[in-house]
């Protein structure tokens, strides 16, 4: 198995997971988008009765290719079940880092409202400690976000860049917002870390997200293995 059927393996378990009548929460990124696909192919086929929360342009984008009803917080104030993938899990705890895809405002916001939250990862995203590998993506205000990034700096943050497109422009985020990406290196307190960025002036929201994970689907080569906090 390649490392794209990995994240499909995980993705379809993790869509099976949903039941008829269920508010899901449509995470973004590749692997949730072999679960909106999955998701779509029971919708259209099966006749499975959903309605779903996307977390990014890009979700809804594909949810309503596939098929699949959305609907909004407006509506549905909790959700049943959030699909989402991750960019590291932490082995033991289930912390995580989101938001390389820079969808992670939303994302968190659609998980912290979710009774199950779901996260499918290949095996190449578990990590011991957070940080080894990735940066924590932080979404910033654009008004004075250089200050923003000085204060980030002062906590231990080298921050990599102000994440730009391909084209060189600064990104900007659904919500209007940048991203700057702040490698601390491996990170011994999670919660506490969260805390600090919490309480940043300036920070939209951050991509730690401790405690949220209710299962993580790893897909290794030879099996799709749920780990539970
Ligand atoms: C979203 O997509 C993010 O929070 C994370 O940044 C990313 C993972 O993408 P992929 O599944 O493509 O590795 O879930």
């Amino acid at each position: 198995m390649n490392v794209d059927d990995c994240k499909r393996a995980a993705a379809h378990l993790a869509a099976s997971f949903v039941k008829p009548g269920m508010v899901v929460g449509l995470g973004t990124g590749s692997t949730a988008a072999f679960m909106i696909e999955r998701l779509g192919e029971r919708v259209v086929k099966e006749g499975l009765n959903i309605q779903a929360i996307p977390t990014s342009e890009e979700s809804t984008r594909l949810a309503r290719a596939a098929g699949i009803p959305i609907t909004t917080f407006a509506d549905h104030s909790t959700v049943d079940i959030t699909i989402d993938g991750a960019d590291e899990v932490e082995r033991g705890t289930l912390h995580l880092i989101k938001g390389l895809g820079a969808a992670l405002l939303r994302e968190k916001i659609v998980a912290q409202a979710s009774r199950r939250f779901v996260v499918i990862v290949d095996v190449t995203k578990p990590v011991d400690q957070l940080g080894q590998r990735v940066p924590v993506p932080v979404e910033v205000v654009p008004f004075g976000y250089e200050a923003t990034a000085a204060r980030l700096e002062a906590m231990g943050a080298e921050i990599i860049r102000p994440r730009r497109l391909l084209a060189g422009e600064l990104l900007t985020t659904d919500n209007g917002n940048r991203i700057l990406d702040c490698a601390f290196g491996p990170i011994s307190d999670v919660k506490a870390l969260a805390a600090r960025l919490d309480g940043t002036v300036g920070v939209v929201e951050h991509g730690l997200f401790p405690n949220m994970a209710t299962d993580v689907l790893v897909a290794t080569e030879r099996e799709v293995e749920q780990w539970t906090p």
